[in-house]
């Protein structure tokens, strides 16, 4: 009974490491250092190579080192075990930190005073209150619910908009194409939280973006490709869009040749809004294993789109 790991490369020891705490009678195998593929119970992975994992006759599960699951729906061809999900509070904590801190830049208009202070110039402008400041979530899956959750009990007038409805304490829900529609037009602050798939490639586009009311923000942190970025430039460029604070893009590390560098109004973080501690989820991993291990059902299990 052994361990495959493989997170593309990154912290591979220190991932051993903090596994092999909670679970010191199973060996760890680095990918791809395998002495023996049927010894494999388990494959924690992320971004693995393609078809790797249908090599390893008696793999019980494959774990997810991260949040998002594109690179698992870009699969051709999967063994037929449950595909476990990493639900690690400390990622969702870390990503409503960074969209609650955007939040209240553009609430607050800090770029404002910060220019005021070039010029030594004294005067406050009035903040808009946080329970009319609002915020639309796109996306009420994991990551998208802590954020909302995060939000509405910071104060502000949370929305969230999923593609089949969801509910939310304290958050106004919105679901279906009409719906975004009518959630978009009511939004101060747009946050895009959505999974990367076939529904969601380029749906921030110049059509749905500039259903926004003039003057609004955007926060994206989930995957780049949601947004077309010819779109959001022009927007911004006309001043329909005021400030983006992107943290993903669609080719990472963002191109030199990219213009959201140059634009003042546009925030470029490189993919920080929250990190998978391995001293963190290596526990959550470790107790899903456990669980198999005692005929109990992992959780959450992905069920990937039809
Ligand atoms: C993730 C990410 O999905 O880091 O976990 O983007």
């Amino acid at each position: 009974m052994a361990i495959l790991l493989n997170n593309n490369g990154g912290e591979n020891q220190a991932w051993a490491e903090a596994l092999e705490s909670h679970l010191p009678e199973m060996p760890i195998h680095i990918y791809p250092e395998i002495p023996d593929p049927s010894s494999i119970d388990y494959a924690v992975v992320w971004h693995h190579p393609h078809g790797d994992l249908n090599n390893y006759p008696n793999l019980k599960a494959i774990l997810v080192l991260g949040a998002g699951m594109d690179h698992i729906d870009q699969e051709t061809s999967l063994p037929d075990v449950p595909i476990v999900r990493l639900v690690d509070p400390t990622v969702g904590d870390e990503m409503s930190q960074y969209v609650l801190y955007w939040v209240m830049h553009f609430q607050r208009g800090y770029e404002r005073y910060r220019a005021q202070q070039s010029e030594q110039h004294w005067q406050r402008h009035m903040t808009p209150f946080s329970r009319d400041y609002r915020v639309s979530v796109l996306g009420a899956g994991l990551i998208g619910r802590f954020v909302s959750e995060r939000l509405a009990a910071t104060g502000f007038c949370v929305h969230s908009w999923n593609r089949s409805q969801k509910e939310i304490d304290k958050v106004r829900s919105f679901s279906g194409e009409q719906g975004m529609h009518d959630m978009l037009a009511v939004t101060d602050v747009l946050v895009n939280c959505l999974p990367l798939n076939s529904a969601t490639k380029r749906l921030l586009n110049k059509e749905t973006l500039s259903m926004l009311p003039k003057g609004a923000n955007l926060i994206s942190l989930s995957r780049g490709a949601i947004i077309d970025d010819q779109a959001l430039i022009d927007l911004i460029d006309s001043g329909h869009i005021a400030n983006a604070a992107l943290d993903t893009f669609s080719v990472e590390p963002l191109s030199n040749a990219s213009p959201y560098w140059g634009q003042s109004n546009v925030f470029v973080t490189p993919h920080m809004s929250g990190s998978t501690y391995p001293q963190y989820a290596s526990e959550v991993i470790a107790n899903n294993i456990k669980r198999i291990e005692q005929g109990e059902q992992p959780f959450p299990v992905y069920k990937p789109r039809p």
